[in-house]
C-alpha cells in the first residue's frame, strides 16, 4: 500500500467513526430544535474530509507520448443530431462562434481562430468514464482561465455552465454541464481544440470540448456552443447542474 492510499484509509476510518458517533444521537437530535444545524455540520465535515483526501487544487497526473491509447474512443453523442451543428461541421467550423455570457462584465463571441491565437497548454491525461473505461489522450487547448480573464466575471458569479449542441431526448434537451470556479481556474482546465495533435474529431466534441482532469468523463462537455456564468444552477435544466446530474449522477465527480 502506498503512503497516500494508507493515509486515505486511515482518514476514512476516522471519518466513519465520527459519523457513527453522530448517528448514535440521531433520534434525540431530530426531536430537538437544533437538529438541522447538526446535520449541516455533518455535511460540512464531509466536505472537509473530501478536501483532506483529495486537494482540489492539486494537479492531475500527466503521462508521456508512450502512454497514449492507440484509439481514443467516443462515448455518448458521436455526431450531434442537429441541422445547425451539421452545417457548421460541413464548413469545418469556420462560422462557429463560442458565446460567453451571463454574469460577466464583457460578454463575447469567440471564433475558433481567436481561441487558437490565445495562450495554449498541452497535456497528456487519463480520461475515466463512469461506465468503466479509461483512455489516455493528448489535449491542446486554451486554459478556461484565459477566456474568463477576457470576459471578467462579476462578483456574484459562482459557476461556469457549458451549453452543448447535441440534443439528448425527444424533447430536444441539449447536453449541459457545470463546474465551480476552483475547477474553472485550474491550470489543467482547457477548452480543447486538438486531440493527439489533430483538430478535435467530431466524435470527441468538435470544435471545442472542455477538459476537467480531476473529474469523471461526463463532466467534460463536448460540442460547446455557449458558456454561461451563473450564481446558481436553479434555472439550468432541472437544477442539479448537468444533464447526467439531473438523472441522478453526482455534481462533483472527483476521481
Ligand atoms: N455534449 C456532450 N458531452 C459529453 C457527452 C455527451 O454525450 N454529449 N458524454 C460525456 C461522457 S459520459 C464521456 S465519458 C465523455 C466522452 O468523451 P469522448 O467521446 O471524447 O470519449 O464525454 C462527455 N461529454
Ligand atoms: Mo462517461
Amino acid at each position: 500500500m502506498s503512503i497516500d492510499i494508507r493515509r486515505r484509509v486511515v482518514l476514512r476510518r476516522l471519518l466513519a467513526g465520527a459519523s457513527t458517533v453522530a448517528l448514535a444521537g440521531c433520534d434525540a437530535i431530530s426531536r430537538s430544535s437544533w437538529g438541522p444545524r447538526v446535520f449541516q455540520a455533518g455535511e460540512y465535515a464531509n466536505r472537509l474530509a473530501q478536501r483532506l483526501l483529495t486537494s482540489r487544487t492539486s494537479m492531475a497526473q500527466e503521462f508521456t507520448e508512450a502512454d497514449l491509447s492507440p484509439v481514443f474512443r467516443s462515448n455518448g453523442t458521436a455526431f450531434p443530431d442537429d441541422a445547425a451543428y451539421r452545417a457548421l461541421a460541413a464548413n469545418h467550423f469556420r462560422d462557429w462562434k463560442l458565446r460567453v455570457d451571463g454574469l460577466v462584465h464583457r460578454p463575447m463571441e469567440l471564433s475558433l481562430a481567436q481561441l487558437r491565437s490565445m495562450p495554449n497548454r498541452t497535456q497528456i491525461t487519463r480520461h475515466d468514464c463512469v461506465e468503466g473505461w479509461s483512455a489516455i489522450g493528448k489535449w491542446k487547448g486554451v486554459p478556461l482561465s484565459a477566456v474568463l480573464d477576457l470576459v471578467r466575471p462579476v462578483s456574484t458569479a459562482r459557476f461556469v455552465v457549458f451549453h452543448c449542441a447535441d440534443p439528448m431526448d425527444e424533447a430536444g434537451t441539449r447536453y449541459y454541464e457545470s463546474i465551480d470556479f476552483e475547477d474553472a481556474y485550474h491550470p489543467q482546465t482547457l477548452l480543447a481544440y486538438e486531440l493527439n495533435d489533430r483538430p478535435l474529431p467530431v466524435a470527441n466534441g468538435a470544435p471545442v470540448r472542455v477538459r476537467i482532469e480531476r473529474q469523471l468523463g461526463y463532466k467534460m462537455a463536448k460540442y460547446i456552443m455557449r458558456i454561461e456564468l451563473v450564481e446558481s444552477f436553479a434555472r439550468i435544466g432541472e437544477g442539479r447542474g448537468g444533464y447526467w446530474e439531473d438523472q441522478g449522477y453526482e455534481w462533483y465527480a472527483g476521481i
